[in-house]
Parts: C-alpha cells; sequence; structure tokens
C-alpha cells in the first residue's frame, strides 16, 4: 500500500495545532506540524509530534464490556447488547424516579458532532439537564464573564493578535508549558520588538512562562480581584484610561470607578505579597502601550472569584479602549481540544445550543424545532453542574451516570466523595477510548470509542476557529466514534428518526442550523467542503466571506443596546480557611509533556523521561521550617484527605504556597492523587469549583 498523509487536528490542547500526518497500511509513520495551519504554521510541541504512539496501545478499550455488578469481572458484549442493557436500566430508573435520576458527564475532548448530539439525546430525548462537561472544571468561569460583559460568549481575539501587540497580560496562564506553540509565537514577536513590546505575568510560581517575561508579578494566590482593581486604579489616576471609548461604548463605569477608588496600590501590595511598584508598572505597560493582550487559563477561571477574576480583566480592556483592534483584546485561553465546540453546542447543564439557555422559552421552542421533538420535552431549569452531580449522587438523587471521555476520579475535587459518588449509582456506563482507567474501572459497562484521530469530524480552537479532523487510521475493534455510539442509543430509546445521520457532516449541518441567525455565532460559510480546504473562523456569514478574525470591530457588541458592560469586582477571600493546623496554600496545574490523567501520555516514552514522576514543590523556607529537605517523602494533608509525593525544594513557589500537578491519579499509587485534597467550593455564578487553592498542612509521609 502506498503512503498517504492526512491532515488533522492535534488532539491535545485548544491551541488546535494543525497535523500532517504520514501512513502507511493503517498506521502511523510520521507526524509533522501542518505548514498550511495558520494556529501552529508547522510547528508542534512534544505532545502534538507524539501522538502516532498512543493509539495502538495495549490497553486501547476495543470492545464493549459488561459486568451486573462491581465484584465480578467485566465481559465482553456486542456494542448493541451492551447498549440495550443501557436503555433498559436507563428505562426503569426514569419510569420509577424520573428523568432527572439520570445523568450525562461529557468533554470537551470530542468532536462538536459528538457533543452535539449527546446533548440532544440527553436534554431533547430522554428530557434531562442533567449533562454537564469537564469544561465546568475548565472555562465555565470565562464563559459568564464574557456573557456579563459582552452579551456574548466567546473571546473577540485572534491569534493574528499576538505579531500586533506592545503588551502581553498573561495572568494564571503558564503558556510556555500548557499552550507551547502560542508561546513560541509571542517570545518570537517580542525579540523582533525588544523594547517595544512587554510581557507581564502574573502567577503566584516563577513558571517557565515567568521566567520569559519582563515583569513577573508573584502574587499570593487568589489576590488576582485585588491586584486587576489596583490596576484600575492607577491607570485612572494617570489617565490612562480612554473617556471616549467609555462614553460611547459602555455602560456601568461610574460604579467601577468609584470601586476602583477603594484599592490603593500601597493597600493592594499587601494583600498580594507584592510591592507596590510593581503593581505601578504593570499598568505602566498595559496602560501606556498602544496595545494590549491579554491571556489567561487556570489561575483565574478555577476560583471562587473565577468570574470577578475575567471581569476585573475585562474592565481593564474596556477602561482602556483596548478591545475590538488588531492586538488589543481580552483572550481566555481554552484548554481542551474542543472546549470551544462545546460552547457552541451548549453542552452545560444550562445551556443550549447556538448560545441559548434551558431558562429561556423562546430558545427551547427554537431548538426543539430543529431536534423535532416537542418543546415541552426540553426543561426548563437547568441542570446539575458537574460538582453538584456528584453531590447528587453520592446523595443517592441521580442513580445513573454516562460518563463520555472523561476520567472524574482522577481529575474532579474531592476524590474521596467522587468515588463514594461513583460507588453509589446503580449504573455507570464510562465510553472511552483506554481501560483501566481511574473511573472506567467502577464502571459497569464500558463503550468503545475511537480516538480523534480515527475519526471525521470538527474541532474549535481557542480563537474561534473550526478545523476538520480526518481519519488517520481506522478505529480498532468495535470501537466507534462518541457520536456513532449516541445515534445507537437514541434509536434504541425510540428515537431513530431523530439521530439517522449517515455521517459526521450531517450533525455538522444541523449544529450550523442552531447557530444561524445567532449573530455572533454564525457558521452559515462553514461547510465540511470548505474545512477541507482550509479552517475557518466563525461568525462567519456566507461562503464568500472570511470568517471574522475579530469581533467588535464597530464596538458594537452582543447586548441589548449594543454596549459593552463594566461590572463591579469586589475582592473576597478564597473559600478554604487557612489556619494554624492547614497554614500552606496548595495550588495544583500543569507540567509541559503530560496530558491531564496520562491515558494517553503515559503511553509515550519520550515525554515520560521529561516529566516522570509527581512531586510536591516547596519554598526552601517553607521546608526548612518543617525540618525537611529535598528528595524526602512528604504528604500534603487538607480538611478532605492526603497526597504523598516527593518533595522538590524550590524557590519558584512563592513562600507559604505549595504546588503539586494533578496529572497522576490514583493508579499510579497508593495515595499519590492530588485531588484527596482539594474541594468542590465553587464560584457562586459559574460553579467552577476552586482547583487552585486548598489550605493544607505538609508533613514527612
Ligand atoms: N502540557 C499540558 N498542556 C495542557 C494541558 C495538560 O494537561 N498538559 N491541559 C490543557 C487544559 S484542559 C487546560 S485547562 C490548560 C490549562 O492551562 P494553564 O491554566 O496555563 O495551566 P495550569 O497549570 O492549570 O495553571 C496555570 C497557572 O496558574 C497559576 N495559578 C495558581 N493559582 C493562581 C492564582 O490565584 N492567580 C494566578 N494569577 N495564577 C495562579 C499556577 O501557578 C499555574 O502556573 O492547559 C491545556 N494544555
Ligand atoms: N487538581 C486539579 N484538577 C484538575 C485541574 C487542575 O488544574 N487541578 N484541571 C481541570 C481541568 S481544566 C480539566 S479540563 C479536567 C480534565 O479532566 P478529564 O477530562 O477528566 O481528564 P482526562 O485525563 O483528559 O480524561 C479524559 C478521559 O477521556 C478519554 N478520552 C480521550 N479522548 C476521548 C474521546 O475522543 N472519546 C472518549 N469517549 N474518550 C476519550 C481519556 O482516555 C480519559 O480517560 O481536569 C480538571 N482537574
Ligand atoms: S500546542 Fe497544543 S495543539 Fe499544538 S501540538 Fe502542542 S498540544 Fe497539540
Ligand atoms: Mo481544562
Amino acid at each position: 500500500m502506498k503512503n498517504r498523509v492526512v491532515k488533522t487536528i492535534c488532539p491535545y490542547c485548544g491551541v488546535g495545532c494543525g497535523l500532517s500526518v504520514k501512513v502507511h497500511d493503517d498506521q502511523i509513520i510520521q507526524v509533522k506540524g501542518d505548514d498550511e495551519h495558520p494556529a501552529n504554521r508547522g510547528s508542534l510541541c512534544t505532545k502534538g509530534a507524539t501522538i502516532d504512539q498512543i493509539v495502538r496501545t495495549p490497553n486501547r478499550l476495543t470492545q464493549a464490556q459488561f459486568r451486573m455488578d462491581r465484584s465480578t469481572p467485566f465481559a465482553p458484549v456486542e456494542l448493541d447488547d451492551a447498549l440495550a442493557r443501557v436503555a433498559g436500566t436507563f428505562k426503569s430508573i426514569i419510569a420509577e424516579h424520573g428523568r432527572d435520576a439520570v445523568a450525562f458527564y461529557v468533554s470537551g475532548q470530542l468532536t462538536t458532532e459528538s457533543q452535539y448530539v449527546f446533548n440532544k439525546l440527553a436534554k431533547g430525548v430522554i428530557g434531562t439537564n442533567n449533562i454537564d462537561a469537564n469544561s465546568r472544571l475548565c472555562m465555565a468561569s470565562a464563559v459568564s464573564a464574557y456573557k456579563l460583559a459582552f452579551g456574548a460568549d466567546a473571546p473577540p481575539t485572534c491569534y493574528d493578535d499576538i505579531e500586533l501587540t506592545d503588551c502581553f497580560f498573561i495572568l494564571g496562564a503558564n503558556m510556555a508549558e500548557c499552550h507551547p506553540v502560542l508561546w513560541q509565537r509571542i517570545k518570537r514577536h517580542a525579540a523582533r520588538r525588544k523594547a517595544r513590546c512587554r510581557i507581564i505575568v502574573v502567577d503566584p510560581r516563577r513558571t517557565p512562562t515567568a521566567e520569559g517575561a519582563h515583569l513577573h508579578l508573584a502574587i499570593r494566590p487568589g489576590t488576582d480581584v485585588a491586584f486587576l482593581n489596583a490596576m484600575l486604579h492607577i491607570m485612572i489616576s494617570q489617565g490612562w484610561i480612554s473617556e471616549r471609548f467609555i462614553r460611547n461604548h459602555t455602560e456601568g463605569w461610574e460604579k467601577v470607578y468609584q470601586m476602583a477608588e477603594a484599592w490603593s496600590p500601597s493597600h493592594v501590595a499587601k494583600i498580594c505579597g507584592i510591592s507596590e511598584l510593581e503593581i505601578h508598572r504593570a499598568a505602566f505597560w498595559f496602560g501606556h502601550s498602544s496595545e494590549a493582550l491579554s491571556f489567561w487559563a487556570m489561575g483565574a477561571n478555577q476560583s471562587t472569584q473565577g468570574v470577578a477574576k475575567n471581569l476585573a480583566i475585562i474592565n481593564l480592556h474596556l477602561a482602556t479602549g483596548k478591545v475590538g483592534r488588531p492586538g488589543s483584546g481580552p483572550f481566555s485561553l481554552t484548554g481542551q481540544p474542543n472546549a470551544m465546540g462545546g460552547r457552541e453546542v451548549g453542552y452545560m447543564s444550562g445551556l443550549l445550543p447556538g448560545f441559548r439557555e434551558v431558562t429561556n422559552s423562546r430558545h427551547r421552542r427554537e431548538i426543539a424545532a430543529i431536534w423535532e421533538v416537542s418543546p415541552r420535552r426540553i426543561q426548563s431549569k437547568p441542570g446539575l453542574d458537574s460538582v453538584r452531580m456528584f453531590e447528587a449522587m453520592e446523595a443517592g438523587r441521580v442513580k445513573a451516570l454516562w460518563i463520555v471521555g472523561c476520567n472524574p476520579l482522577a481529575t474532579m475535587p474531592d476524590s474521596a466523595r467522587v468515588k463514594r459518588a461513583l460507588e453509589r449509582v446503580e449504573l455507570l456506563v464510562v465510553q472511552d477510548c483506554y481501560h483501566p482507567t481511574e473511573t472506567s474501572a467502577l464502571a459497569h459497562v464500558l463503550l468503545p470509542a475511537a480516538l480523534n484521530l480515527e475519526m471525521e469530524g470538527t474541532m474549535t480552537s481557542s480563537e474561534r476557529r473550526v478545523s476538520l479532523l480526518q481519519p488517520c487510521v481506522q478505529p480498532p475493534g468495535e470501537s466507534q466514534p462518541d457520536w456513532e455510539i449516541a445515534c445507537r442509543f437514541a434509536a434504541l430509546m425510540g428515537h431513530e428518526q431523530q439521530f439517522s445521520y449517515s455521517c459526521a457532516s450531517d450533525i455538522f449541518e444541523e449544529h450550523k442550523r442552531c447557530c444561524s441567525g445567532v449573530h455572533s455565532l454564525q457558521m452559515d460559510g462553514i461547510s465540511y467542503r470548505r474545512l477541507r480546504r482550509q479552517p475557518v473562523q466563525w461568525p462567519c456569514a456566507d461562503h464568500a466571506s472570511h470568517g471574522a478574525a475579530r469581533r467588535y470591530r464597530r464596538k458594537v457588541f452582543a447586548t441589548a443596546n449594543g454596549r459593552a458592560i463594566f461590572h463591579v469586582t469586589p475582592y473576597s477571600d478564597p473559600a478554604d480557611l487557612v489556619t494554624e493546623d492547614y497554614p500552606l496554600v496548595l495550588t495544583t496545574g500543569r507540567l509541559a509533556h503530560q496530558w491531564h490523567s496520562r491515558t494517553k501520555t503515559a503511553h509515550v516514552a519520550k515525554l515520560n523521561a521529561l516529566n516522570p514522576e509527581p512531586f510536591i514543590a516547596a519554598h526552601p523556607e517553607d521546608a526548612q521550617k518543617l525540618g525537611l529537605a529535598d528528595g524526602d517523602r512528604v504528604r500534603l494533608v487538607s480538611r478532605r484527605g492526603f497526597a504523598r509525593s516527593v518533595l522538590k525544594v524550590d524557590d519558584s513557589v512563592r513562600s507559604g504556597t505549595v504546588f503539586m500537578p494533578f496529572h497522576w491519579g490514583q493508579s499510579a499509587g497508593e495515595n499519590i492523587c492530588v485531588n484527596a485534597v482539594t474541594h468542590g467550593k465553587a464560584d457562586p455564578v459559574s460553579h467552577q469549583p476552586e482547583l487552585k487553592f486548598s489550605a493544607v498542612r505538609m508533613e514527612a509521609a
């Protein structure tokens, strides 16, 4: 057989790099960056470059498996048999306990088509809004903030703004490790512009990103809102704001102006544990540069102040008029490869496709018409968000859970609680590409999913760019694209007609209909045929036009009166109390060469050589106070549980703060999972849990 070259998209992060994959005889023989893809122009990071090794692993789940109870081993079954059993149990649970006794937990790592179909299955067919996504742990706060400030979700910016800005303001994002290809672009641009371009990084750790910055503000974890309010305070007092922009294009300024007055830099310097001068410098560079581009990720979103942090960043852009023009704007980074697709299809518990809400009766009617179901099928009350979904399972209210593309036992906060919840449900269905994972080991039914590299579909990157995935190799065994499994199930539930798609493109066309007429999300100009030639950004009204690289160019926002809205952002302390018993702050996060719970990266020798094992990083002063030395076995104890690892004495974390990566789940060793320590308290608006702040003590293990 001849070699073929297939163009597809990296299955890892939200940068959305194009891949050019050489295939021989159903085997990937070479992976390169796609020179023509605008996200990466040929570049790749270590993860993208090694995807050939995650495809044919010994633990690929290639067949459906079933067991009556968790004490017996799994037995292989035909996929349709497995689905028939799931359908039977779903029906009897619904008959006895109602539709909300079942729930779905889905993923930003699925294609848009799969996300769309699962959402339709839950909200339209079964009639429960109990479908939520791992995005709740990831970008829920950004979604809420964009809607509040601009009237519609999604960043107004694009990657090409990188080469047009004078100031990068990076807060709570470690781009060098988590969005490496974008970071390379930032570094290249800054090097070219020399003193005319500044990089500011706000992070309690001196990450590789902070090492590459001109100014690193190592604020105390959780104090961002105070810091951002002080930046606004300085910009107002120095006259670096744009009164014209504020007057003509915004509302709510008066209250924010008054609020900012209270946040003097001297006061805030104490709260944040940095010097006043540093705040002045950051404000000067942001306020004084012609253009400023803000990037943020989990250091902002994963917080009980997640929405306020987002809004406080957006306030800076609105106050200076640095939005809706090339080189400027607020740019939240999506983490997963297709978290943005999930936003389009509305796969979280309160949303419907096309930026609609379940609480809005017109929205329900519009979507019910497209789904060909009765509008009464779609419930008007938001379903359970992820954290509450697991609480409801623990309490026995949710009795069946179907997980698609998530590993919550390893990745949700407070894993003891997650385990109790998963063990209590009468039916746990896990649809994954691999088995065992921490979560799949507790399942009753396993459904074999194809990998992104084995299917057609679309994914949308951080910059709203839709790219086409094309199958490089065949899915092994009986594994199938997630959407096909959902459609087969829907047929068994008596809804064959509404799920009679012959290919992924049929689903995309239906998804487009949901977005048609929604000005800020139009996709009418995007089709598989067009995507085969090149990826396209939305909104894109028709085939003749390019997708919009930037939004709000005319300074007309998606709010009712077209004005962007300032929001008052009061500062409050994180939820978990730091006390004598729990004197340290644990923050958690990522390493450059591992991906989440490692179901994929564990198979790649090169990546494991680079980030071989878990550790707990602590400042030398904190280690010394406790009489601990580098390499000691230690454990972190919180009010929920503990996690152990090897101590890495490291002055790159602030004194008083410790850091542990969350890549190693329970299967990597006993008591090794950091999420045994974290808690589920969440932002009151976005319901995103505070994975970046837990009070702990450290002790010798
Ligand atoms: N290599 C790799 N890349 C990935 C992933 C991966 O697993 N591995 N996952 C992808 C996904 S899903 C996501 S969501 C993104 C996440 O990308 P990032 O958000 O960049 O990654 P994190 O390490 O979770 O957190 C970022 C930083 O927030 C800092 N931080 C903690 N608390 C605070 C705080 O209170 N304030 C501020 N300002 N900063 C704080 C941490 O020290 C950390 O350096 O990465 C994506 N890319
Ligand atoms: N302590 C702490 N915890 C965190 C975070 C943190 O910063 N700190 N970050 C949070 C964030 S931002 C995120 S996004 C979550 C991620 O949380 P998860 O999504 O739960 O983590 P993954 O390990 O990526 O799990 C994905 C699962 O889906 C499978 N999978 C991959 N691709 C597919 C597919 O195409 N189809 C199917 N059916 N299965 C697939 C994988 O094998 C794996 O088992 O973790 C969160 N948890
Ligand atoms: S930067 Fe992200 S999308 Fe690009 S190759 Fe690396 S993991 Fe893949
Ligand atoms: Mo994420």
